[in-house]
């Protein structure tokens, strides 16, 4: 199998690719697909005291590569990103005020440059370095960092260290040998900082995770209520700083923000508070009182938050604040920055996409298993149809890997069953990589299956799990048992909801509007097509005043999906009509639900005719490996 450069691949992929002259392969470098993209629609609005805020970017450290919309307007790099902080950092002193980087979080699992590592390394060891280039401020712990403990001891390690103090866990500790190699249970990073400002601001900060239960052994979260009854904390928040800096893993909206909010609003009434959050991938903004805002900057580094406060207009009751939501692109910021192409790279930049592509190559990332002939969304086309992710993956996919490397020999008709959360990310047109299967579907399962049970019975079972999935579940499985087993390496199906939730709410609030506009376009006899231009993107209704969004979109479609998603039957691979109900088929399913399948096939019959111990393999193939072995079958 040849292996293409992941550069020259997306090189040869994009219009307008860039080459420096000399085909010194290190020169290369991906495209930047520039030309199309639209510039946003105005200057942002600085303060004195301004904030940029990454948050959940999951190993997206090398931009979104693919040409299907909207991907290139998410294509800027953490270089492109470092040179950006770079020209905003100059800018700030120029203006004489204060730029301040945050993050919030969820650095591992999400794409090969932080899951692509070799047997025996550790998630996002490697990429994070290149994150400790970037002049962060203060960046605080995820639960991403906490579902496995040789994360959580990197991070303790070898990433807290090198922030000097501004990596902060506040209600999170791990448990650690200590030099006398007894078992000690520290704070991950610092509990809080305290620092001044280029402009001599005193800042007092935290790092707060969400009342998270899923984390491993040996790590501890405590709930934030009960954190801000800490002894330290209240110590923590007595001196008053110019500005409270809270930046967490826990969304803006619907959690406990408000309660770290009240602690410091008891002692402190008025001094200002910016609240930087994360966890449920959307873009949010909320005001909790007139001296303060709360921003949420969605995730994969598809967007960048910014805050800007006057913080000096000390008689003004409310702050003034501004707030945005950037995509992160080459055109974005060289817009903001008043660059150009030529004047706009670091040097330090460079390096920095230079390294991450090497490591690429070192991961072999660019491992080439077949050419996807079209797009396949996870929820942006309805399931199931043709451009649907799950149908690709249920349907067609497995059914066809698993019976050409099939353990159980079988020839019987096969029904194939899995959870809707068995994909992570859309499977865009275009060579399908390393990189891709990582991003698109990484999570390890194994297939089992009950061998002949009639097809009348086991064609019940999905809408049965479908209609009480959750009721179903708790009786086999504690609800702890059920998060680790569900959530696995980043399975975050309440994540996945809300951020789904979202793109819906913004999609039925702009047909909304088009309706409006129609009538009001039918009233009075003329048309603008404005609409027509706009790309794809976010549209962001949040409770901040003004427009978020950096540029202008058109929302994005989402569809409701089903929990757990079937196949029809197949024999041999491929899609079989009309069997009878009395037929013996091969029911497969992931492991992780098996006790549900057993359950539920028990309740049709009415007895205990099924048993786990009637599992057994159906094909060595794991989940995360079933989408590569389908694109060297099917997409050469
Ligand atoms: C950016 O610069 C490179 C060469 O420096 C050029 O090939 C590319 O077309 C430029 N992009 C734009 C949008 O000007
Ligand atoms: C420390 O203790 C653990 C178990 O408590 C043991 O496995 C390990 O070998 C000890 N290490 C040293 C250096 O004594
Ligand atoms: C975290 O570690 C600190 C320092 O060892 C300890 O005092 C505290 O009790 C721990 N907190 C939790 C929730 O384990
Ligand atoms: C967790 O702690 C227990 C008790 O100290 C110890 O036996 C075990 O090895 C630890 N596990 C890890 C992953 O460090
Ligand atoms: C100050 O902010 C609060 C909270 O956002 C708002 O309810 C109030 O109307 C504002 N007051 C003024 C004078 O703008
Ligand atoms: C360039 O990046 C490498 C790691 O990829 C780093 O070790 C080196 O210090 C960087 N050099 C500069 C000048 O930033
Ligand atoms: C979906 O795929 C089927 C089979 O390949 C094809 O017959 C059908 O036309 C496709 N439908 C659409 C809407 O593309
Ligand atoms: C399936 O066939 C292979 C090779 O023909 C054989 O080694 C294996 O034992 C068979 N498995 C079962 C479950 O019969
Ligand atoms: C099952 O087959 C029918 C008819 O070909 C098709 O419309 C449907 O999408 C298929 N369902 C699944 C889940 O593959
Ligand atoms: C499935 O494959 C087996 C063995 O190769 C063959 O005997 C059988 O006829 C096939 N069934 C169908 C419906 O193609
Ligand atoms: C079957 O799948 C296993 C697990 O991925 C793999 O090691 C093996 O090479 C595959 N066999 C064939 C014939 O593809
Ligand atoms: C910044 C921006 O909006 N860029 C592009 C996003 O995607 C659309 C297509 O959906 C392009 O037209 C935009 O230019
Ligand atoms: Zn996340
Ligand atoms: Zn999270």
């Amino acid at each position: 199998m040849p292996s293409v450069r992941l550069a020259l691949a997306l090189a040869v992929a994009a219009q307008g690719a860039f080459a420096c002259g000399g085909d010194d392969h290190s020169h290369a470098r991906r495209a930047y697909p520039s030309t199309k993209l639209r510039p946003p629609t105005r200057p942002l609005e600085w303060g004195d005291f301004n904030v940029m805020h990454t948050t959940d970017t999951h190993g997206w450290l090398l931009g979104h590569q693919k040409e299907s919309w909207p991907e290139p307007n998410y294509s800027g790099d953490l270089g492109d990103f470092a040179s950006f902080v770079a020209h905003m950092k100059k800018i700030a002193e120029e203006k004489d005020v204060d730029l301040l980087l945050v993050d919030s979080g969820d650095l591992h699992d999400g794409t090969g440059i932080s899951d692509g590592f070799p047997a025996g390394g550790v998630d996002a060891h490697d990429s994070n370095e290149f994150l400790k280039q970037i002049p962060y401020d203060i960046m605080a712990i995820g639960n991403h960092e906490l579902y496995i403990y040789e994360n959580t001891l990197d991070m303790y390690n070898n990433f807290a260290p090198d922030l000097n103090g501004r990596y902060l866990s506040s209600n999170v500790n791990i448990t650690v040998f200590g030099e006398n190699n007894e078992t000690i249970n520290v704070p991950v990073g610092e509990r809080f900082a305290k620092f001044t400002t280029r402009k001599g601001r005193r800042v007092t900060s935290f790092g707060v995770l969400f009342d998270f239960t899923g984390n491993d052994d040996n790590t501890t979260v405590q709930t934030v209520a009960d954190m801000v009854k800490e002894d330290w904390f209240v110590d923590a928040i007595q001196e008053e700083p110019d500005v409270f800096l809270l930046v967490g893993h826990m969304p803006v909206r619907e959690d406990n923000w408000p309660l770290v909010f009240d602690a410091i609003r008891t002692v402190h009434p008025t001094t200002p508070i910016l609240i930087f959050g994360g966890h449920t991938h959307i873009r949010d903004c909320v005001q909790l009182d007139g001296r303060s805002m709360a921003l949420e900057s969605g995730r994969y580094m598809e967007t960048l938050g910014w805050m800007s406060a006057n913080l000096n207009d000390r008689h003004k009751k409310n702050i003034t604040f501004s707030r945005r939501y950037l995509d992160p692109n080459r055109v974005t910021y060289q817009f903001h920055t008043l660059t150009s192409n030529h004047t706009f790279d670091t040097e330090e930049g460079a390096n920095i996409t230079q390294g991450l592509l090497d490591l690429a190559e070192q991961y072999d990332l660019d491992y080439l298993y077949g050419t996807a002939p079209m797009d396949y969304t996870i929820d942006r086309v309805p399931y199931p149809s043709n451009n649907s992710l799950l149908s690709l993956f249920v349907s067609e996919a497995t059914p066809l890997v698993l019976s050409a490397n099939n353990t159980a020999n079988s020839t019987r008709p096969a029904l194939f069953l899995t959870n809707s959360g068995s994909q992570r990310f859309d499977l865009y047109k275009g060579p399908f990589t390393k990189n891709d299967q990582l991003t698109a579907s990484p999570f390890v399962d194994a297939w089992l299956y009950m061998p002949e049970v009639e097809y009348g019975v086991a064609k019940q079972v999905l809408d049965i799990i479908n209609a009480d999935g959750s009721n179903n579940r708790r009786r086999s499985m504690d609800d702890q048992a059920w998060e680790r087993a569900s959530f696995g390496l980043g399975r975050d199906t309440s994540v996945d909801k809300r951020y789904r939730a979202w793109l819906r709410d913004m999609e039925a609030r702009a047909h909304a509007e088009q309706d409006r506009d129609m009538r009001r376009d039918a009233d009075h006899h003329h048309h603008h097509h404005h609409h027509d231009e706009l790309s794809i993107g976010y549209v962001t209704y949040d409770s901040c005043p003004g427009v978020g969004d950096d540029t202008e979109h058109e929302p994005l479609e989402s569809y409701t999906l089903p929990d757990f998603i079937q196949s029809n039957v197949t024999v041999n691979g491929t899609a079989f009509d009309g069997i009878a109900d009395e037929t013996l088929v091969d029911f497969v399913f992931v492991d992780f639900i098996d006790d549900q399948i057993v359950e539920t096939l028990n309740s049709i019959v009415g007895e205990e005719q099924f048993s786990v111990n009637d599992l057994t393999s159906y094909s060595p193939v794991l989940t995360n490996e079933l989408l590569g072995f389908y694109a060297q079958m099917a997409w050469n």
